[in-house]
Order: structure tokens, then sequence, then C-alpha cells
């Protein structure tokens, strides 16, 4: 990204972004796009800060490190205008009762290992399919508008894609901390693209837009008075369902606890004493996505209209391997295997720890799953 201060700003309307991505997105299947102007003002970042700082990230220290452009992206990037957010469903919701480990469902030993991955998990990674469809959507836009310069990346920019995705439209933040559509669910994958685009008439100035720019599948109908209302009303089934109650209505989530964390993120696994309550869970956890309303009736027909990029669809090779070869699985076909995966992520030694503990879990030593 060009870390300077010079590039000139652009000019457009949100009616003709508008018109522009009902045409460029189709072909290149991303399913919303929104925008948020900036300099823009973060409805949580109180919230976010006091995270930080009570330790709650989980010893995921780049968050902390790039702390401050992570609240305002126009420190780094002074000539920023605007950041769109762009979203790939993976997943047409989660059934009720999912019968999948990863969901947190009982499964004997010999089902799937596949099925023990986080949904997210079981295809390609995202951080190319997703980024390729977005940087095909910045071009379009730059067929259009002379100048414009706009710099994608899912995941790995220090942006709060979630918070960025609920100003923009995109959906609701939900109490198990998920960006949800109240159509699509919460099974998307979020990018951001920063911009030198001024959006002349956005509505949004620090309150998050009705819907987005783009959707391919309407939010539910409200009044804009009611845009940033939570919609999880009364239900806590998410905070109830997380096996380590990394979950708390007034604090968020604490990373320090959450399954994710434990099976993705960090190089030493569980914590010996609550090792058992990974269960069944072999990469990520999607329990408390699983259990949500909001995705046991996310919309099945848009299945039909709007199939789920086959890129997130579980690999054929996956099938290839028991959760025994996990288990004993060698440096070189981990590579072979997952190097164009998001399990990659969890290094082959992670995936062999894994393994073994499923396996000392569901016979005999755990008590979850
Ligand atoms: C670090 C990280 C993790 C960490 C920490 C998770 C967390 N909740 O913070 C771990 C490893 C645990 C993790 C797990 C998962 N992750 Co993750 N993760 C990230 C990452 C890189 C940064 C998130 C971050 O800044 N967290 C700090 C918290 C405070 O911020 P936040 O979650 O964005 O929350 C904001 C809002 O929720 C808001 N907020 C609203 N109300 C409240 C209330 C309180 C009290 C608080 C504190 C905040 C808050 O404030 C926050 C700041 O704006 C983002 C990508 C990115 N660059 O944003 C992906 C991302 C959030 N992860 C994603 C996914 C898919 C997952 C998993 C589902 C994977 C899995 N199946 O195992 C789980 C879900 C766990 C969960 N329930 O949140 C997606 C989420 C998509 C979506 N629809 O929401 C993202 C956006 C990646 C992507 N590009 O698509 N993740
Ligand atoms: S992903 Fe699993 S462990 Fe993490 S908060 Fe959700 S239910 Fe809890
Ligand atoms: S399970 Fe209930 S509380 Fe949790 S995110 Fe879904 S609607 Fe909100």
């Amino acid at each position: 990204m060009k870390k300077r201060d010079d590039i000139p700003s652009v000019q457009a309307s949100a009616d003709q972004l508008k018109t522009w991505l009902e045409e460029i997105c189709p072909p290149v299947g991303i399913e919303i796009v929104g925008a948020v102007s900036l300099p823009c003002q973060l409805p949580h970042r109180r919230q976010w800060e006091q995270w930080i700082k009570s330790g709650r990230h989980g010893g995921l220290e780049y968050l902390v490190r790039e702390h401050q452009n992570r609240v305002d992206p126009t420190l780094l990037n002074p000539w920023s205008r605007s950041i769109l957010v762009m979203a790939h469903r993976y997943t047409a919701g989660w059934p009720r009762h999912d019968q999948a480990p990863s969901s947190g469902a009982v499964a004997p030993l010999a089902s799937p290992w596949i099925e023990r991955v986080s949904r997210y998990a079981r295809g390609s990674d995202y951080h190319h399919v997703l980024l390729k469809s977005m940087k095909q959507v910045v071009r379009g836009l730059q067929g259009k508008i002379a100048g414009l310069e706009a710099f994608a990346s899912t995941d790995t920019g220090p942006y709060l894609e979630r918070e960025y995705a609920w100003l923009a439209g995109l959906g609701f933040l939900g109490h198990n901390q998920c960006l949800i559509h109240e159509k699509l669910g919460s099974g998307v994958f979020l990018g951001v693209a920063l911009t030198n685009l001024i959006i002349e008439d956005l509505p949004n100035a620090g309150i998050p837009a009705a819907d987005a720019l783009y959707t391919t599948t309407a939010r539910r109908r409200r009044p804009p008075e009611m845009a940033p209302v939570n919609m999880c009303g009364s239900c806590t089934r998410c905070i109830d369902a997380c096996p380590t109650n990394a979950l708390d209505l007034s604090k968020g989530m604490d990373a320090n606890l959450c399954l994710s964390s434990w099976s993705i993120e960090w190089r030493g696994g569980a914590p010996p004493e609550s090792a058992h309550l990974q269960g069944g869970l072999l990469f990520g956890c999607d329990i408390c996505q699983a259990v949500c309303p909001w995705n046991n009736r996310a919309e099945q027909h848009s299945q039909e209209e709007l199939p789920v990029n086959d890129s997130y669809q579980a690999l054929p090779g996956h099938n290839e391997l028991s959760l025994q070869d996990l288990e004993n699985i060698s440096d070189e076909d981990f590579r072979q295997h997952f190097r164009k995966t998001p399990i990659w992520r969890c290094h082959p030694e992670g995936m062999r720890r894994n393994a073994a503990l499923v396996r000392k879990n569901l016979s005999g030593g755990g008590n979850h799953d």
C-alpha cells in the first residue's frame, strides 16, 4: 500500500456507486458491498480499547501493536477518504441442531474429520478467494472513476472489519460478536478496501446504515431509526452454549478462552487443565454461530438462486485423510494438503496436537462432544 499523503481524492455519489456495483459485482460473485466515509467515529471505540486494556485479546499481540490504526485508518493513510466493505458468503446458514461436531454435536470418533473443522475452513483459503473478487470489484470501479486508488485486504489489515461492516449496513453485531446479516446469517467473510474516494450523500456518519450500497439479498426491512439496534433481543443462546464461557454480555469475548484461539492461534494449543473442553473440535469452533436463530433460518432458498461459492466447499483431497492420518501427518504432507486452505494457519504440529486431543477427549478423556 502507498504510505503517503499525496494521493489526490476523487469523487462519486452514492447513487452512481450503486449503479456501477450492480453491474460489476454479479460476475465476480461479491454478495454485499457497503461504504463508510473516513475519518469516522467508531461507536464501539471505548469497548474496543477496554477489551485490549483488560487483556481479553488472548495474546494476539498484533491487535495491540496496531491499536491506533485500527481505530483510525487515516493516521497511517491520511489520503484515505472512505472504506469499502465487501462480503462473500461461505455457508448458507447453520441448520437447527447441526449434526456436525464443529457445531458441538456428539459424533463418533470415526465420523469424517472435516466435520470437526469450522465451516469457514473446509474449502480454499478466503484470503485468496475473497481478495481476488474484491480486486475485481476495485478494477471495475477504477474503470468508472478515473484516479481511484483502492487497497483491498481481508483479515490481515489493521481494520476493525466487523465495526465497518456494521456501519456500512451489512448487518448487526450479535452477542456472539459476529456480524450477522438478517437473511444470510453470520457465515460471511468480510474484507475492506481503503480508498481515496469521497462518496457524496453517503448517509452514515458514525451511524450504521440500514442497508448496503449493493446486496444480493436485502436485510430485514425496518425503519431507518431502528438500524443501530442489535437484533438479539433477549436471546442469550450463544453465551449459554459456549463451552468455555468465553462470551460475556457486557465485556464481549475473552479470546483467552475461545476454542478458536486454542485450536488455531495458540502455538501451545489448549491449556492442559481445560483441554477436555475442546471436545471433538479439530480446528476452530462454530458453536456460538450454530445455535443462533438468525443462522438457523438463514435463507436456504438463496442457496438455489445464489449458491455459495464452490471454493468454500470441502476440498475433495480431504477425503484421502483420516483423523489418525492427521495425528501423524508429516510436515510435507501437511503442506501439500493444506497450503491453500485456512487450516494452514495452525501449522503441522498444531494439527497433530489437535487430532491427538480429539482422540483423547472422545476416548473418555473429555466431557463435551
Ligand atoms: C482476532 C480475530 C479473532 C480472534 C478474536 C475474536 C474476537 N471476537 O475478537 C479469534 C481467534 C478468537 C477469532 C475467532 C473467530 N473468528 Co476471527 N477475526 C479476528 C480479526 C483478525 C480481528 C478481530 C478483532 O479486532 N477483535 C477485537 C474485537 C473487540 O473486535 P470485533 O470482534 O471486530 O468486535 C467489534 C464489534 O463487535 C464491536 N462490538 C459491538 N458490541 C460490542 C460489545 C463489546 C462488549 C465489545 C468488546 C465489542 C463490541 O466492537 C468491536 C470493535 O469494533 C478479524 C478480522 C479483522 N481484521 O477484523 C477476524 C474475524 C472477526 N473473524 C472471523 C471469523 C469467521 C471467526 C470465527 C467464526 C472462526 C471460527 N469458526 O473459529 C471465530 C468467531 C469467534 C467469535 N465468536 O467472535 C470473521 C468474522 C465474520 C463475521 N461475519 O463476523 C473476521 C471478520 C475475519 C474475516 N475477514 O471475515 N477471530
Ligand atoms: S467460537 Fe466457540 S469457544 Fe469461541 S466464543 Fe464461540 S462458542 Fe465460545
Ligand atoms: S444466538 Fe441469540 S444472542 Fe447470540 S448472536 Fe444469535 S440472536 Fe444474538
